[in-house]
């Protein structure tokens, strides 16, 4: 579904809570409505009732085998100290913009903000004055190290929490220097808003469709949330489809129909091509909004590991 930048801003400033209530809410005024000369607050209530009911109904297919198993890649974080050079890089400081998202964070390569201690890659926010900027985090990326066109990308991750909270795993077209974002692709396999601890969010961006107009769908947890344990989150990427995985449940299908369908024919399939990976931890931004007084720091994202498969063609 497209998600629109109203959309975002508004979900993203509403709890589930306010959600639900604003849907019952709807329901017990749809009466009076049908009687009443349409307002344009009414108009939003409707639309948001429409949109949770969409999300809340919303079925999931589950499976359970993997179909890309030659492993290409893996890295178990079994060797204490820095990230394995060989395979991750850095993304240092501020970024254009705040990343394109107003983040408020610095990243670093500090271990501080990302070390491997006892099997996990830690990736850890932290509040703090550093070169102007009121917190720190990492971004560590494959670009130039691996990247690989189709296959199964998998991590598995305990996620941390809070408002204003962003952790992601996702990929960008390696072609991204001579192809500017949107124009290379970008596959978002797990981002969520730390204030919605049980929501994760799986997207694909590209042009026609990209930031406030990409295409997503959320996944909610039941009766648990993220940050309490850990879970594999995945795509199976191929020819003409992205399947998104959370565990053993396929939440996601996107095929090149549903981007023509999404974006009235506007939208291009860019993923018949190399990717490389991204893992951060970023805090506040447009997409979730800054932490608030609730929010513990530090936040950890801890990773257990990350495998890259192909198939055995
Ligand atoms: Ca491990």
């Amino acid at each position: 579904m497209v998600l629109t930048s109203y959309w975002i801003t508004f979900i993203s400033t509403q709890s589930n809570e306010v959600l639900e209530s604003t849907a019952k809410k709807m329901k017990m005024n749809m009466k009076n409505m049908q009687t009443q000369r349409t307002t344009r607050a009414s108009i939003k209530y409707l639309l948001v009732a429409c949109l949770f009911t969409f999300l809340g109904c919303e079925t999931d297919d589950t499976q359970t085998v993997a179909t890309f198993t030659q492993l290409t890649m893996s890295d178990e974080f079994d060797t204490d100290g820095a990230p394995d050079s060989s395979i991750w890089g850095f993304d240092i400081g501020t970024g254009q913009d705040g990343w394109g998202n107003q983040e408020l964070q610095y990243y670093t390569d500090r271990p501080d903000n990302v070390i491997v201690q006892n099997g996990f890659l830690l990736i850890t926010a932290n509040q703090e004055s550093f070169e102007g900027s009121n917190y720190t985090s990492a971004r560590l990326t494959t670009k130039d190290k691996f990247e690989q066109r189709y296959g199964r990308f998998e991590a598995r991750m305990r996620l941390p929490w809070g408002h204003g909270i962003w952790p992601a795993f996702w990929m960008l077209g390696a072609d991204d220097d001579e192809n500017p974002w949107p124009g290379a692709g970008e596959i978002d396999i797990m981002e969520y808003r730390g204030q919605n601890p049980s929501i994760l969010i799986g997207t694909v961006h590209g042009p026609g469709y990209s930031g406030g107009e990409s295409i997503s769908k959320e996944y909610t947890l039941p009766n648990d949330r993220f940050d309490t344990g850990f879970h594999v989150f995945g795509i199976e990427w191929g020819p003409n489809y992205i399947n998104y995985y959370v565990d053993d449940v396929l939440y996601n299908h996107i095929t090149p129909e549903d981007i023509d369908e999404e974006t009235d024919g506007q939208g291009v399939w860019v993923f018949d091509k190399p990717f490389y990976i991204l893992i951060n931890l970023a805090v506040g931004g447009t997409f979730l909004g800054p932490p608030n007084a609730e929010t513990e720091f530090p936040q950890t994202l801890i990773v257990d590991y990350v495998r890259v498969y192909k198939s055995n063609d």
